[in-house]
């Protein structure tokens, strides 16, 4: 039965946001489904978004992708999902797919799981699907292991023993934190992600020892997210950072996603943090710097930052929803 023709919507727009890991996910289980090695926690980015359009081409079964107004010469990692999607509403048409971010893609900010999660969203609504979350899941992290984190809003744990399931620890408003995103270089990275992850695996001395830690780090990451301890958060979040560089940086070859502006940043968050304000700082695969504070601290944080020679732009955020429907037709 083609789905389409039950279905009276032409176009469907949704939203969704990045997220940030603060207990990370760097290395997969089984490249073929694209599971995380590990489970992972994050926050939704409210200011941050991925807004994709889908429409249904009934003259053809071309499938066409627009990221950003460039129209892209393959579906690369959405490829994968359109097909598990099309699998599950029969649809035979081609899709076209508009996206937009209006933050810098590929640059270590996470575009690809709100890009994903958007698409997901915007597909399930066109063709009237009414797909379970775990179904929605699943299809997310066809395309990217970290997007399952960003269908939800607020605090997010994604968990990957037995079957993977996601939920969320606190809503977006049950603790109001403020985030800074210090923009260093909006380049897009030389080493994806994905490429990254499989060299680390293979080669990083760190990689089982990194794996082992991650069950302690759920644990103290989600007891101090229920506690709203920030100060707890901050030293394990900044821990388990540090040790996914390690991991990135002792591969073969060597993976850096840290620069000299992004060590210049972390130098004046540890000065703030001296100087006695409670935040802390994680960075991804991106020389970007992440910063999480107390909402009263957000502006004498910015103002340490903001005319420093290594901060490219400072990006104001606060906890998000997760994916959303916007618009319909
Ligand atoms: C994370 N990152 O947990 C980690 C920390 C980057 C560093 O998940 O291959 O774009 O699509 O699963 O999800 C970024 O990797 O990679 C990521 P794929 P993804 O946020």
């Amino acid at each position: 039965m083609n789905y389409y023709l039950k279905t009276k919507l032409t176009e469907v727009t949704a939203i969704a946001h990045p997220n940030f890991a603060l207990i990370k996910y760097w290395g997969k289980a089984d490249s073929r489904s694209n599971m995380p090695a590990m489970s992972s926690i994050s926050l939704t980015i409210d200011s941050l978004t991925s807004t994709t359009k889908i429409s249904i081409n009934t003259n053809s079964n071309e499938n066409l992708w627009i990221l950003n107004g460039k129209e892209q010469n393959d579906l690369g990692r959405i490829n994968p999902v359109l097909k598990y999607l099309n699998n599950i509403s029969g649809n035979n048409f081609g899709c076209m797919i508009k996206s937009e971010n209006n933050f810098p893609t590929a640059a270590g900010l996470a575009s690809s799981a709100s890009g994903i999660a958007s698409l997901v969203i915007a597909y399930n609504r066109l063709f009237k699907l009414g797909m379970s979350f775990d179904q929605l899941l699943k299809a997310s992290m066809i395309g990217s292991g970290s997007a399952p984190r960003s269908l939800l809003g607020g605090f997010v744990f994604l968990n990957i023993e037995g079957q993977p399931n996601s939920q969320t620890i606190l809503k977006p408003g049950e603790w109001p934190l403020s985030i800074i995103i210090c923009i260093t270089d909006d380049k897009q990275k030389i080493i994806s992600s994905r490429e990254g992850m499989e060299i680390s695996r293979k080669t990083s001395p760190h990689y089982q020892s990194w794996l082992d830690s991650n069950k302690t780090d759920i644990e103290i990451a989600k007891l101090a997210i229920e506690e709203k301890n920030l100060k707890r958060l901050g030293e394990v979040s900044e821990d388990n950072c540090f040790l996914m560089h390690k991991v990135m940086s002792t591969s073969s070859p060597q993976i850096n996603y840290m620069t000299e502006r992004t060590n210049h940043c972390i130098q004046e968050i540890k000065a703030a943090r001296k100087d006695g304000t409670d935040l802390f700082f994680t960075v991804d695969a991106g020389p970007q710097v992440k910063i999480v504070c107390n909402q009263e601290d957000k502006e004498s944080i910015k103002d340490r930052l903001i005319n420093k020679p290594y901060v490219m732009k400072l990006v104001e955020a606060n906890i998000g929803l997760g994916a959303r429907v916007i618009d319909e037709g």
